[in-house]
């Protein structure tokens, strides 16, 4: 079997530490020249990567080239669309699962890479037709025969960013009669406020959980449940289920309708699966739900591309490797100039740490370098009023991705003052990555701005359904592309598994349903007395 090696024993590794000694400075008179704007822009599936405000040069670029192909980067993507067992740790228990969230759009070639997996995507897809029909033809109503127009989507985590930030990102296009509300936290005040919302008789509950057995999950949808018999209706009648085969959720008799995800798909990866499927659906109908699917699918194939300016997901990985690992800036930011994106950064966030916050290597070793960068973000133009004073200004580093449209998603603007509202926007856009590349001398040293703050810009014509598919497909990879390259294991999320287990054992200890000797002088006991939460 092939051994994946650590990234400081691939050959040009030290190449690379040697060229990020000198940098490309942006800074320099004529830096930002129109052949080095034309050069270093790339496209894919619809959207336009521009990297001239990296701070890297054509050998630079070269060297990461050599990195992909000695790493074997676009080869283990390969291997995972095709199903083989990505997420393992060698000699040591592990999940040992396929990697197939790829193959859930894998649905508009005739050769889908990985056949059995697309072919259980595609029935799902086929009952979420039937379902959708079902709806739009009246065949399944409330028991009074009045349609549903609601849905609360209850799950967390994977079960809930990525579906909620593509359903904000494409909430333009949604049908007027229908309207979707998220319950996530176990905070009770989630739901409370959810409930004073919608009105029951016409809602469905559509209760997202793969393993079926989440705490938060089960008690929101106890507590939905709860709601509808105070009301004097059934919700079997009201709720639905998206969930693993053979999870405990796996109980047709209790929901009216049940959709599968299946084993192979990671939560933060699944929002192209029946997680994120079934309330798109709701919300925008089937057709927007396919053209979602296809914009993920083209990137997927992209991303095969070998030659990293042909491939953007490889490029915008390896460039944030550059950033992090030979010019070592933590984190990095997702400023999206569009406010339909306003919750992506918060789902790259999960999709991104939970994947790449690791420190052992795909064989349980402890990794000699970073692995994966924090990343944050907030819409644009409104950080601009915020936070960009570090960006500019700050000790720290921080090399940030734009993201912006040409065109709004609703096309009502204006023009004031001479420009657009969309004009405005992408015009500061621009200016912010001018600026951190740039910078500007100063005699006031308060009024300085050091630029070579390296930053990139994905720019595609329209926020549609297809481009966010693509735009979701292209961060998946990217993130794999990084975990392949500091060879780490991208798909497991063990270190979620420590405050879950010692959040029961206090949850036990502050119900006094744990007896045992010493229990009165543990750390836990004494934190929940802190916390005046004991029972008296
Ligand atoms: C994602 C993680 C995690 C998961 C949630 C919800 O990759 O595994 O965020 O999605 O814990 O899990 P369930 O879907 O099983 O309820």
């Amino acid at each position: 079997m092939e051994r994946w090696q650590a990234l400081t024993d691939i050959p040009v590794y030290p190449h690379l530490v040697g060229l990020a000694q000198h940098p490309f400075d942006l800074t320099s008179p004529g830096a930002l020249s129109p052949a080095r704007m034309h050069q270093y822009c790339s496209s894919a599936a619809g959207i336009d990567l521009l990297y001239a405000a990296q701070r890297l040069n054509d050998e630079v670029l070269a060297g990461l080239q050599e990195l992909a192909d000695q790493c074997g980067l676009v080869e283990q993507f390969q291997q995972m669309r095709r199903g083989a067992i990505m997420n393992r740790i060698h000699g040591f228990a592990s999940e040992e699962r396929q990697v197939l969230h790829t193959a859930c759009r894998d649905l508009f070639v005739e050769n889908p890479a990985e056949p059995l997996a697309s072919g259980q995507a595609k029935r799902e897809i086929t009952k979420l037709r039937a379902f959708l029909e079902d709806l739009e033809n009246d065949i399944l109503t409330n028991v009074n025969g009045r349609p549903f127009d609601t849905m609360i989507h209850v799950g967390i985590g994977g079960s809930d960013l990525g579906p909620r930030s593509v359903y904000e990102a494409l909430r333009a296009y949604k049908q007027p009669k229908r309207q979707v509300f998220f319950v996530s936290n176990v905070d009770p005040d989630d739901a409370a406020s959810v409930l004073r919302q919608v009105n029951l008789a016409t809602t469905l509950v559509n209760v997202v959980s793969k393993s079926g057995s989440t705490l938060e999950t089960l008690t929101n949808e106890s507590l939905i449940r709860r709601a509808y018999e105070a009301q004097g209706l059934d919700p079997a009648q009201h709720c639905i289920a998206v969930t693993g085969e053979g999870s405990p959720m796996d109980s047709p008799a209790r929901y009216l309708r049940s959709f599968y995800m299946f084993d192979y798909i990671g939560g933060r990866y699944s929002s192209t699966s029946m997680v994120g499927a079934v309330m798109l659906g709701f919300s925008l109908g089937i057709e927007p739900v396919l053209e979602f699917l296809e914009g993920a699918s083209l990137m997927d194939r992209a991303a095969e591309e070998p030659k990293i300016q042909q491939n953007i997901p490889l490029l915008q990985a390896l460039l944030g490797v550059w950033n992090h690992t030979f010019l070592g800036h933590s984190t990095v930011a997702v400023l999206p100039y569009s406010q339909a994106l306003h919750r992506f950064s918060a789902h790259l966030q999960q999709c991104d740490m939970e994947s790449n916050g690791k420190s052992v290597s795909r064989y349980g070793e402890s990794v000699a370098l970073k692995t994966g960068p924090i990343l944050w973000g907030e819409p644009g133009t409104n950080g601009q009023h915020a936070f960009y004073q570090l960006l500019h200004q700050g000790t720290e580093i921080v090399p940030v991705e734009f993201i912006g449209f040409r065109r709004s998603q609703y096309g009502e603007d204006l023009e004031i003052e001479g420009s657009t509202s969309q004009q405005k926007l992408v015009a500061n856009l621009l200016a912010q990555s001018l600026a951190m590349a740039m910078g500007k001398e100063d005699e006031n040293p308060n009024r300085r701005f050091p630029g070579n703050r390296p930053n990139l810009i994905l720019l595609a014509d329209r926020l549609t359904p297809k481009i966010m598919g693509a735009l979701l497909a292209l961060y998946e990879a990217k993130v794999v592309f990084q975990g392949f390259c500091w060879n780490i294991n991208s798909f497991d999320q063990e270190g979620v598994q420590l405050g879950k287990v010692l959040a029961g054992r206090v949850l036990d200890l502050m119900g006094g349903r744990r007896e045992e000797d010493g229990a009165d002088l543990s750390p836990e006991m004494s934190l929940i007395k802190r916390a005046k939460m004991g029972r008296e």
